[in-house]
């Protein structure tokens, strides 16, 4: 295979894409080294084993270590554009991803789905889908899994993959050949690792390359491919123009799903709540229609789909006050999607809770909409404040205990209490289930001991 080519195989990463990567080496022969900025990478800990089989250097990289390296398996939480390791590319060191690697062994169909949102519910919903139809996918990529862990023997059986893939990860793939892959959509995050936001759509629309069908959003430009060879079949969803594709339209006070301009089903009988949503299933369909499977055996399907949790999930009703943990939504386009979810089905106050890293984003977007659709806004983190000069009465906390009791304080009988941060949660949590965790604990606490 091409991989023997290389005499000197390096990971840089030893977390959870590093501990794959050198497991699937090691079964392929090679010995790789292990490199990781920090001193003790998670690895450490999750694969001691592959330590004591590999040579590494844990620390501040050196040129030398990657130098000496003749290809190199970056792990997406790695910026290329760091140093060393641009040096190291710019002297011709060859950098690939994980899935890279991954697409030079894979030989099962594949369904690949990008976006800035959105991403987990449709390879969920896809795979929910595969195997109600008797397929038997496996979920990989940024959902959690390393692709490699699907090519190693203790692999659960399975006859596809659907992967979702992180702008990270495509930054550094060439020959993904895809059955069908999405952009969902293009809203600005991660500008800490790209120059504008045109790098980090372009990033994106890597997906495309070697996708058989492009499935792409009406309703946003920058999903659309951009150099879509004749050969490649195109299917679009969205709100917009739905004479063609994939669709929805309302009809008095219901939205239904359409193909063609033609009403599939009402979205009411749909699973998961929300014109978002609805756009996620409309994506889903076309994805798995590409493995065969129709869109009326789909939707049949989808009746037993449960959503996941902290994507607007419900945490409980108290005192008519509802409350809902959308810690998911790290980047302002999913909160926003999230207040515009809520905001026609609350009858009382919509009070929210925001704030965290902000990686960069432009916060500007969310001014209009804090204005006038949130009654009462609640910020916290790292770049809270800038949120909270977004909107005159805002209320700076610096706890979620804290933004929880003042929510609590502040609401009546139909007010609906929103956690959608629009940031990520790692300047005060492990990671977004933790904060979502912790709101649920907080919330509970309040209303036991008030
Ligand atoms: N890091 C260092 N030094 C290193 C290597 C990593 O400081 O030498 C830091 C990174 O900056 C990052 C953290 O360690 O803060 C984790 O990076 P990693 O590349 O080791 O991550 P993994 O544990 O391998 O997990 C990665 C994805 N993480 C990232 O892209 C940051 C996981 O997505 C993914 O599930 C996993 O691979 C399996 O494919 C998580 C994520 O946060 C859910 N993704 C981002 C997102 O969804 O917004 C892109
Ligand atoms: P990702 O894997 O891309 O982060 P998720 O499915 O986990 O996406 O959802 C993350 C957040 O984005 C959730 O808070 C959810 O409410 C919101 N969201 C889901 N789908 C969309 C969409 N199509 N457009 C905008 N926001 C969305």
């Amino acid at each position: 295979k091409r991989l023997q080519q290389y005499e000197t195989v390096s990971v840089l990463g030893f977390g959870l894409t590093g501990v794959s990567c050198a497991r699937f080496l090691l079964s392929q022969g090679i010995r790789p080294v292990l490199l990781d900025t920090r001193q003790k990478p998670p690895g450490l800990e999750q694969a001691p084993e592959l330590v004591d089989y590999c040579e590494s250097h844990f620390g501040p990289l050196q040129l030398e270590h990657l130098l000496q390296s003749d290809i190199v398996i970056v792990s997406p939480g790695i910026d290329c554009r760091d140093g060393v390791i641009a040096m190291a590319a710019d002297a011709g060191v060859e950098m690939i991803s994980d899935v890279e690697l991954f697409a030079w062994f894979a030989t099962k169909p594949m369904i690949g789905i990008t976006g800035s949102n959105g991403k987990s519910t449709v390879t969920e919903l896809c795979g929910h889908i595969l195997r109600n139809a008797g397929m038997q996918p496996m979920l990989v990529g940024n959902i959690g899994t390393p692709v490699l862990d699907a090519l190693l023997p203790t692999a659960p059986e399975h006859d596809c993959y659907v992967i979702e893939l992180s702008s990270f990860q495509l930054e550094l793939i060439e020959n993904l050949e895809l059955a069908a892959a999405t952009i969902l959509n293009v809203s600005s995050d991660h500008l800490d690792r790209y120059d504008d936001e045109r790098a980090y759509a372009r990033a994106k629309q890597r997906i495309y390359a070697h996708a058989s069908t492009c499935v792409w959003n009406r309703d946003d430009e920058a999903t659309r491919p951009l150099h879509a060879p004749r050969n490649k079949h195109l299917v679009s969803f969205g709100q917009s123009d739905v004479t063609k594709g994939f669709g929805l339209t309302r009809v008095g006070q219901e939205f239904w799903l359409t193909y063609d301009n033609q009403k599939m089903v009402a979205c009411n009988d749909l699973p998961l709540a929300g014109v978002h949503n609805w756009l996620n299933i409309q994506a889903a369909l076309a994805l798995v229609q590409a493995l065969g499977i129709a869109t009326v055996e789909a939707l049949s399907a989808l009746a037993g789909y449960r959503a996941l949790p902290h994507r607007c999930e419900y945490v409980g009703d108290y005192n008519g006050v509802q409350w809902i943990d959308d810690s998911k939504a790290t980047n302002p386009g999913a909160a926003i999607a999230a207040i515009a979810g809520f905001r026609p089905a609350t009858q009382g106050q919509l009070i929210l809770i925001m704030g965290g890293d902000a990686k960069g984003a432009d916060l500007e977007v969310l001014a209009p909409v804090l204005a006038e659709q949130v009654d009462v806004l609640i910020t916290l983190g790292r770049d809270g404040d800038k949120i909270a000069a977004l909107k005159a009465g805002a209320r700076p906390v610096q706890s979620l205990n804290e933004a929880v009791a003042y929510a609590a304080q502040q609401a009546s009988e139909g007010s609906v209490v929103l956690l959608s941060p629009a940031c990520a949660s790692l300047d005060m949590f492990s990671n977004y289930k933790e904060r979502g965790a912790k709101f649920r604990a907080a919330v509970e606490e309040w209303y036991a001991s008030h």
